[in-house]
């Protein structure tokens, strides 16, 4: 295939240079859920769809999907996808990576008049990051069926709901619950993605296998204390919420430095009344902690919430957890990790295998199907930066590997093999649990 595959990786490149223009930060990518940036997004990618000869719809929780349909009358479906929504100031390959170069393999398929006996659905899920809202994967967990309805009332910084928020992009609320996909039908969902790690670059490889994605929870921590004159109150009188949540910060990240395989971040604080001569009276911080076991991450997270809850009392503050959002440690489908090798070795790569550290749409729609995760080299594995980098040469090389997979796969095998593995271990990972708390409205100032 190699010599005769038009350079579809310089398309994709160019492509998302042109999706980097879609922001709401001049001069950085910034793309939120439900935001104008988005709409715009949701336009270009429409556009490439189109331009593939793909039947396009947008569905009613802020979804692209383009497909391709098969000529087997009834026949499956197979998903490729991932998302188009970013976190602030991002890079400009995390997530339409994966879109841009489903495209290219669905119209090297169409181009080719290759028969597949299954339909291919490509989807520009709109928010895996859940940076607007303190829901995450709303797009990929309703098109698996286990969309959080609570979380329509969680409410963004400027407290405005989701409700609203999806009404006022032209969705349909009600038709949420109609975009779930048939498990029945659907024999399999394949997710490309830069690494966002360093692990591929010093193993000099371009690509890699997932093995497994972390579970993560996210919760905010409320403390409050008491504000007070800043020239005027004794250092021996205060209960200073700010300068309690530094030590309780460090707390955090000495809990995750010192139990293996888990890693925590604080990446959003606030305090109020926030004046520079004002001992604060609230502050609020987010935890994100995550661990590729379920049971690790849990006993972490009860430590940490011991640990910052006796910072607070020792300083006589008071101290409140909101969860946000759970996703479950999520391991890909071994049937899918298998013929995904075999791709990768058919298109002369070295087989590595590696897990996923990041937090996937493959998360929520290994709920409604097996799912592997094909994952590319990033430079020096920056991500959520706009350092983010990939070459030309990897994209290509992910395309040719993502066509290789998608031609050789034959669903029917492997409905049966996952069948048997699905009775075996009682059914599908429960992916996520969303605690929707709706405890995001701002600081009172
Ligand atoms: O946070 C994550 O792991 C993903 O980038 N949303
Ligand atoms: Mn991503
Ligand atoms: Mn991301």
């Amino acid at each position: 295939m190699r010599d005769n595959f038009p350079r579809f990786g310089e398309r994709v490149m160019r492509r998302l240079d042109e999706l980097a223009a879609d922001t709401d930060e001049p001069g950085k990518i910034t793309r939120l859920f439900l935001s104008p940036s988005h709409k715009r997004a949701m336009a270009r990618v429409r556009g490439f769809m189109e331009a593939a000869a793909l039947s396009v719809e947008e569905d009613d929780i802020g979804n692209v999907v383009g497909r391709l349909e098969s000529s087997v009358p009834d026949a499956p479906v197979f998903i490729l996808g991932s998302h188009i929504d970013s976190v602030r100031d991002a890079g400009r390959y995390d997530g339409g990576f994966g879109v841009l170069s489903a495209i290219e393999v669905a119209d090297e398929i169409r181009r080719r008049g290759d028969k597949l006996p299954f339909s291919l659905e490509i989807v520009a899920f709109g928010d895996e990051e859940g940076v607007r809202f303190p829901a995450t994967l709303s797009g990929s967990r309703a098109l698996a069926g286990n969309f959080d309805f609570e979380s329509l009332g969680a409410k963004d910084e400027n407290g405005v709901s989701l409700a609203e928020a999806l009404r006022g992009f032209g969705c349909n609320i009600e038709g949420i619950g109609k975009i779930a996909r048939d498990p029945r039908r659907a024999c399999g969902y394949l997710e490309s993605h830069i690494e966002q790690g360093p692990v591929l670059e010093a193993e000099n490889l371009a690509l890699g296998v997932v093995t497994a994605i972390a579970g993560m929870c996210r919760l905010n921590v409320t403390v409050e204390g008491e504000a007070g004159h800043a020239g005027t109150v004794p250092m021996g009188r205060r209960k200073d919420p700010l300068a309690g949540s530094a030590a309780m910060i460090s707390a955090v990240e000495d809990e995750a430095r010192r139990t293996p395989d888990v890693v925590a971040t604080v990446g959003v604080i606030e305090a109020s009344p926030g004046a520079i001569n004002v001992i604060p009276a609230k502050v609020r911080f987010s935890v994100d902690l995550r661990a590729p076991v379920d049971e690790v991450r849990e006993r972490a997270k009860a430590k940490v919430e011991a640990r910052l809850s006796s910072i607070a009392t020792k300083r006589g503050l008071s101290i409140g957890f909101t969860p946000l959002d759970e996703a479950k440690a999520t391991p890909c489908d071994p049937g899918m990790m298998r013929e995904l090798s075999d791709a990768l070795a058919r298109q002369g790569h070295r087989v590595f295998t590696l897990p996923s550290g990041a937090g996937h749409d493959a998360m929520a729609m290994a709920r409604l199907c097996p799912v592997a995760m094909l994952f590319l080299r990033c430079k020096a594995g920056i991500s959520h930066n706009p350092a983010e980098a990939i070459t030309v040469e990897d994209a290509q090389a992910a395309i040719e590997v993502m066509l290789d997979f998608i031609l050789h796969f034959r669903p029917t095998a492997h409905a049966e093999a996952t069948e048997e593995r699905s009775v075996s271990q009682g059914g599908r990972p429960a992916v996520v649990a969303q605690i929707s708390s709706l405890d995001t409205t701002p600081l009172s100032r």
